[in-house]
């Protein structure tokens, strides 16, 4: 008797995922899954991010919660085409629900596709959704052990970005530990000193990902 086993499903995912990664590879849209805690400021940093790109770039959001449109509605304040996606209770986007959600979008007047992921450090890394570029966001109040307990979300990223940078002064945050862990598990990554509130560091992070951009939609 074939005995069915769990991971059959992540490779399910991972077929929708290739598909939702040539929908848009045809369109030339390029997705980045932004990925951090709750609270490490993902929507803050896309928020800033979109102000830095927007002359330059068709920008549409989905925006990934368990609950609610909170994080949408700051979005579609921008005049951004937004979608809220409640997962109801699931700590991740599967590239499924993605798949759903993109007819809701303007995608032919669309560059770029950001999707916040659920804030949590371990399902999101374990998924994915047909992005070409992965973000993942450290902020400083969170300590400087994540890169050790959580090491897939940090293996598994295009870049790392230590947000909140302005905090610095004000915790016991390694920044040394975090660096050495990140080079040991991602070898030669980017990493971006941001702060989201004073605009520390964004120019130099905007950049980086509009050449991503523009080498995924060419
Ligand atoms: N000091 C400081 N605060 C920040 C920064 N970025 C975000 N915040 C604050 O951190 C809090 C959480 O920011 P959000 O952008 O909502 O975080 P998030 O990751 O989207 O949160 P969830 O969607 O709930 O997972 C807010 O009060 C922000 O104002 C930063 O760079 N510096
Ligand atoms: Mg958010």
């Amino acid at each position: 008797m074939e005995i069915k086993v769990l991971h059959q499903i992540m490779d399910w995912n991972e077929d929708v995922s290739e598909d939702v990664r040539q929908t848009l590879a045809d369109r030339h849209i390029c997705m980045i899954n932004v990925m951090g805690s709750p609270g490490a400021g993902k929507t803050s940093l896309i928020t800033a991010l979109i102000g830095a790109l927007k002359d330059r770039f068709g920008i549409g959001v989905i925006e990934g919660d368990i609950a609610g449109q909170v994080d949408a509605d700051r979005i579609a304040a921008l005049h951004i085409p937004t979608v809220q996606l409640n997962t109801d209770g699931a700590c991740h986007i599967e590239a499924m629900s993605i798949q759903r959600v993109l007819p809701h979008l303007p995608l032919d007047d669309l560059d770029v596709i950001f999707v916040e992921n659920i804030g949590n450090l371990v399902c999101p890394a374990e998924f994915r959704i047909g992005e070409s570029l992965r973000v993942t966001l450290l902020s400083i109040p969170e300590g400087d052990d994540k890169v050790e307990k959580y090491p897939l979300m940090f293996t598994d990223t295009d870049c790392l970005v230590l947000n909140k940078y302005d905090m610095l002064p004000y915790f016991d945050f390694d920044e040394e530990r975090v660096l050495s862990n990140y080079e040991t598990v991602n070898p030669g990554a980017p990493l971006f000193r941001v702060s989201s509130r004073t605009g520390e560091g964004m120019e130099e992070l905007a950049a980086f990902i509009a050449g991503r951009i523009r080498e995924a939609i060419k």
